[in-house]
């Protein structure tokens, strides 16, 4: 019996029927919609914006929340599979579901009141209201407790003052779920795009996640109804409960870019002949794709069993912390190798490998650092913080 290359566990036998419906689902929009435009995008440093509509169409902005705000009620594990195909596409495409759903849609619905889910998450889920996050100060996101962005109650209002740096969707959104500090603590406002100074600015150089929109935001002075605010949830455990959700999907995402480049490797080293052989019937080319397999069958194992324990309300966020780490680390790694085995043609985005590199060296930093991913774990184990 021939063992599936990609799940060597046969980890998809551990899915169930729904879940596996999803995973094919967003596998052919992959497939069919974003492999064939994607390496340009990246080169022509473009969001591909006419995906968005399809993207909604297929019920992925929102797909963990109740159907009655326009979500898809699907469990965690179908939600880290939606993360891990869309990845295998491209870590920018992921990032946009991400941060849709994970940091945008999710603090509505869980910390804001009737009134404000009714009136943006069905039209986020339809993608005609698209989100951005913004926790991050160009001072240090890792330590977003020092934070300098503040709001100040005036009347009926609050003021808002100070910037935030490296928001993914910045100058796409219409709104901009923005974290701030008050005398009460920290606190979310929802900023709307056209807000007097307001503004969001792109960043541009990027070499890593061409395909997804960067950029800082500015307050001067905004003025943001009490409407707007989060009022269920103040201090620093309400973004960082943001994270958590978003930082599952990213456990599942970099799988698939892990896969993507495998695939990629398996097909072309049995092609290239080297010193009368193909390189994948050299002992050093099967090492490393084995050493891969190896890998990527680890991270598969991990997800399952994590989003099981989150559906199961049980997920500590240490372990959504050591799976975070463990995969972006497998799937750097492998990118890296796979470039590497692709030899000069592995430096062009014709072939996937490098573009998956460059955009892991984004996952590896956001949504926490390897290192406080690494400090967290830590944590866990001796009671001590060391950050
Ligand atoms: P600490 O004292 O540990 O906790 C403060 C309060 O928060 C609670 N908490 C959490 N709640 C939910 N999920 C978590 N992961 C939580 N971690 C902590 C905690 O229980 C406590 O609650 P309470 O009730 O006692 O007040 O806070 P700390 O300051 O020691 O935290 C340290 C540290 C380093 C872990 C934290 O600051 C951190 O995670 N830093 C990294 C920041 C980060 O990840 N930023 C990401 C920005 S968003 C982004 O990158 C989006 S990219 C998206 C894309 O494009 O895909
Ligand atoms: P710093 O915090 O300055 O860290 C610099 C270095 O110091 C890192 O190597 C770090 O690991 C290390 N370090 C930090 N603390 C310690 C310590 N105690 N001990 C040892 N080493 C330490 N943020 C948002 O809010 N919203 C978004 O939508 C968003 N999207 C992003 C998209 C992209 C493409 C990128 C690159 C970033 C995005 N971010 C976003 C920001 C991201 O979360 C931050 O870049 C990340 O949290 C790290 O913060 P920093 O860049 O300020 O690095």
């Amino acid at each position: 019996m021939s063992l599936n290359p990609y799940d060597l566990y046969d980890t998809r036998s551990l899915l169930t029927e729904e879940e596996r419906a999803v995973q094919d689902t967003v596998a052919r929009f992959t497939d069919e919609r974003v492999l064939p435009i994607i390496g340009a995008a990246f080169d022509e440093g473009r969001f591909p914006r006419e995906l968005v509509s399809e993207i909604a169409e297929l019920g992925l902005l929102g797909s963990s929340l109740p159907e009655e705000y326009g979500g898809g009620g699907l469990n965690s594990v179908s939600y880290g599979l939606i993360c891990q195909e869309l990845e295998r596409g491209d870590s920018g495409i992921r990032s946009f579901v991400s941060v849709q759903s994970s940091l945008c849609m999710y603090p509505i619905f869980a910390y804001g009141t009737e009134e404000q889910k009714q009136r943006w998450l069905p039209s986020m889920s339809r993608g005609e209201t698209i989100g951005c996050f913004g926790l991050t100060e160009p001072h240090g996101g890792s330590d977003p407790a020092n934070m300098k962005t503040h709001a100040r109650k005036d009347g009926g209002d609050w003021v808002l003052n100070g910037s935030k740096m490296w928001i993914t969707n910045g100058n796409l959104a219409d709104i901009a779920i923005v974290w701030a500090q008050t005398d009460d603590g920290i606190q979310g406002f929802v900023v709307e795009k056209g807000m007097k100074g307001f503004a969001a600015q792109e960043i541009k150089h990027k070499m890593s996640l061409r395909a997804s929109v960067t950029s800082g935001l500015f307050f001067d002075n905004v003025r943001v109804p009490e409407a707007n605010r989060l009022p269920n949830v103040k201090g620093l455990k309400g973004p960082l409960g943001c994270l958590t959700q978003a930082r599952y999907g990213i456990t599942w995402g970099p799988i698939g870019a892990a896969i993507a480049c495998l695939d990629e490797v398996l097909g072309y080293t049995k092609e290239r002949i080297l010193f009368d052989r193909p390189v994948a019937a050299t002992q050093s080319a099967q090492l490393k794709m084995a050493d891969m397999a190896r890998r990527i069958t680890m991270a598969q194992l991990m997800v399952v069993q994590l989003g099981r324990l989150k559906d199961a309300g049980t997920m500590a966020p240490t372990q959504v912390s050591l799976a975070k780490w463990n995969n972006c680390r497998m799937a750097i790694d492998i990118a890296r190798q796979c470039r590497d085995l692709l030899g000069g043609a592995g430096i062009t985005t014709e072939h996937c490998a490098i573009r998956h590199a460059m955009n892991l060296e984004s996952v590896i930093t956001y949504e926490g650092t390897e290192t406080i991913h690494q400090l967290v774990v830590g944590r866990e184990l001796t009671g001590i913080n060391a950050f």
